[in-house]
């Protein structure tokens, strides 16, 4: 019975299928501070077959105060860009960028899918060109970007690394925060700063492992059959 409960519980976590990370809260420092709104505290990503969903967890509210602009950059192929961004703020990847989702939380919300590209950065896709499957939501704690797995080059078992961060509406500000850094990012608005890069795998639909888990259960009881 003990292993028969060991397997269900595996089925249900397996049926969860986020991967969260954390960030510390209260590591905005540039002038102003604090702006909570700002302050990144985790991420979840979660994937199916199709689609890739980042939510930025925040320690204050993006609809009470929504200037913030909201940032994934993504190392995903060989090359792409060591030095700037889709949005040519001063945020580098040293590994080389390949795409940037770029979002906004006023004026109805929105996000850009920005590829590095034969050198150069390209719109791939906006939520104001209702690219399919592009969509962008925010509740009192967080924000919800989510796309196809193709517009980012992606399939089932891929890895790729990436930073998230936060910003305010200037084109020259720089990442207030970090997802991947523990401690303040920059001290000055415009200060140029350095991804600190984590590591996503994109996982085989929930629906598949839950039922290689049945599945095994299912021997598992054929066995104490016997
Ligand atoms: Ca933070
Ligand atoms: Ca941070």
């Amino acid at each position: 019975m003990k292993k028969i409960l060991v397997l269900a519980g595996m089925v249900v976590a397996f049926g969860a299928q986020a991967t969260v990370y954390t960030d510390s809260v209260n590591d905005v420092i540039v002038p102003g501070s604090p702006f909570p709104h700002m302050d990144i505290s985790g991420m979840e990503i979660t994937n199916d077959l199709s689609s890739i969903t980042f939510r930025f967890d925040l320690a204050g509210d993006p609809v009470v105060t929504d200037w913030g602009k909201y940032m994934v950059i993504i190392d995903s192929a060989p090359g792409g860009d060591p030095v700037s961004n889709g949005w040519v703020r001063p945020i580098s990847m040293a590994s080389g960028a390949d795409s940037w989702l770029g979002s906004w939380v006023d004026g109805g919300n929105g996000f850009e899918n920005r590829s590095y590209t034969g050198g150069s950065w390209v719109l791939s896709g906006a939520t104001y060109n209702s690219t399919p499957g592009m969509s962008i939501s925010k509740n009192s704690s967080s924000v919800t970007l989510s796309l196809l797995l193709s517009d980012l080059g992606l399939g089932v078992g891929d890895t790729f690394f990436f930073d998230a961060f936060s910003s305010g509406g200037g084109g020259g500000d720089g990442a207030v925060d970090s997802l991947g850094n523990p401690n303040p990012q920059i001290a000055n608005w415009g200060d140029h700063s350095f991804a600190f890069p984590q590591a996503y795998t994109v996982v085989p639909e929930p629906g598949t492992l839950t039922a290689l888990g049945l599945g095994a259960l299912a021997l598992l009881r054929r066995r104490r059959a016997r």
